[in-house]
This record gives structure tokens, sequence and C-alpha cells, in this order.
């Protein structure tokens, strides 16, 4: 899979070296490729801010610098790629939306800072292909870089042979639309604290089962709007009457 992020903050990008990506960069699982913005910005301040059009608080990034930017990355792709906009106006970043990411041969991200980017760059990349505003969850950072960070791991993870035992990805929080049931390990006793029998049991069947009941119960208190209307125990009758 091919990555490349525009950026106005390259340094950012050097977590990706880190652990279990920077080895699949390592065995070209996945090519990163990080580019900075200012270089496409020809003044000598190397600006790629100005003041709202209409007015009012913040700037608002260029769109020369982003065409430039932007169609050089097209330019080199031999794939059709999606372009990915993190912005807290877009859709929410899920897992289901992680597996189908996982799937294309090349994203582009394009991270924006200030109170955004002119709105015409959308609309250009958007009439030209494949165009996503992407948000990771219903906070403001101060700008693209932290959640494409987090995409790209959420992503990557999932791309055949980047994670060595792939059955540790079908257990995890989330895959299944549950949260992951809690994990032990040894010593049996800790400052008085036991691993649940059952665990230390052998019985496979009672250990599944036990980690499906933990799954649904700590969904139901943390995340009921994760579970069905059935899973979570109410009644159509209930429903009807509301
Ligand atoms: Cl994708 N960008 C910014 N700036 N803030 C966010 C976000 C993205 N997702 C949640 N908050």
């Amino acid at each position: 899979m091919r990555l490349d992020v525009v950026t106005i903050f390259p340094g950012y990008f050097d977590a990706l070296e880190l652990s279990l990506l920077g080895k699949a960069k390592q065995r070209g699982l996945i090519d990163v490729h990080v580019h900075d913005l200012r270089d496409h910005a020809h003044d000598k301040h190397r600006t790629v801010d100005d003041t709202p059009a209409g007015g009012g608080a913040g700037m608002v990034m260029k769109p020369e610098p982003w065409g430039e930017a932007l169609d050089g990355v097209l330019a080199e792709s031999e794939a059709e790629p999606l372009i990915i906009f993190p912005s807290p106006a877009g859709e929410v970043f899920t897992q289901r939306m992680a597996r189908e990411l996982a799937e294309e041969p090349h994203l582009v991200f394009g991270c924006g800072r200030y109170e955004g980017i002119d709105q015409r760059v959308f609309d250009e990349y958007a009439a030209r292909g494949r165009v996503r505003l992407v948000s990771i969850g219903d906070y403001i950072l101060n700008g693209g870089e932290v959640a494409t960070i987090a995409m790209v791991e959420a992503i990557a993870r999932l791309v055949p042979g980047v994670v060595g035992n792939p059955e540790s990805l079908v257990e995890e929080s989330h895959e299944d639309g549950l949260l992951e049931y809690p994990s032990y390990t040894k010593p049996a006793s800790w400052r008085s604290h036991d691993v649940p029998p059952v665990l230390l049991s052998g019985n496979h069947a009672a250990i599944a089962a036990w980690r499906e009941e933990q799954s649904i119960e700590r969904t139901r208190r943390v995340r009921p709007e994760l579970l069905s209307r059935e899973q979570r125990g109410e009644s159509r009758a209930r429903h009807a009457a509301e």
C-alpha cells in the first residue's frame, strides 16, 4: 500500500518509523511518502495561509500550494488514489472504514491546519477523483496530523503481513461490534487480585462463553449504543411504547 501525506509538520510522521509500522515500512508492505506543503509555497516566507474571504477570525490555507502538492502526488500514482482530508467536519472514522481503506492501493492524506483549507481544493479533487473528509471523533485537534497518524495506524495494521499473527486481529474491540473482554496473564494471584478461575479451568467452551458474556456486559456498561436492541435486552413492546 502506498501512503502519501501532505503537511506543514513532516516531523509528526517520524512516529511511523516506530514499532510495527516501522517494520512494515522496512519490509516494503507500506510505502510512506511525507511531503512538506511549504515546498509548494514560492514566496520568501513560504506562506501557506491567508485571511478568510468574508472576514472573521483565524486563517485559511491557500489553494495554490495544495494544488501544486496534490498534482505532484497524483501524477506519480499508478492507481486511482483516494484523497482523505482529516477534518472534524467529516464522516467519523470507524473500524469498518479502516477495513475498507486497507483494501486501497494508494491513500493520500491532506493535513489541514488553521481554520481549514480553501473549499475549492476539496471541490477540485472531488471533481477529478475520489475525496473523503474524515473525522476521528467529536473533539477538536489543532490539525489533521495526529488524526492521520491514528488512521494510518488503524489501516496499516490490517494490511496483510503487517501484524504477525492475523488471529490477534479478530478478537479485538470493535471487530465484532463489541468491546474486548478483559485479559489476564500470570501470576494467578497478584496483590490479592485473582485471575478469574474459569480462565484456569482448561474448559475452552466455558472460557469462550465467559469472554462473550464479559464483552457484552462491558459494552452494555460503557458503549450501550453499540448493542442491538436484542443484545440490550429491550423488548419490542417497550420500544413501541416509547
Ligand atoms: Cl480529522 N481534525 C481535526 N483538526 N480535529 C479533529 C479531527 C480531525 N477529528 C477529530 N477532531
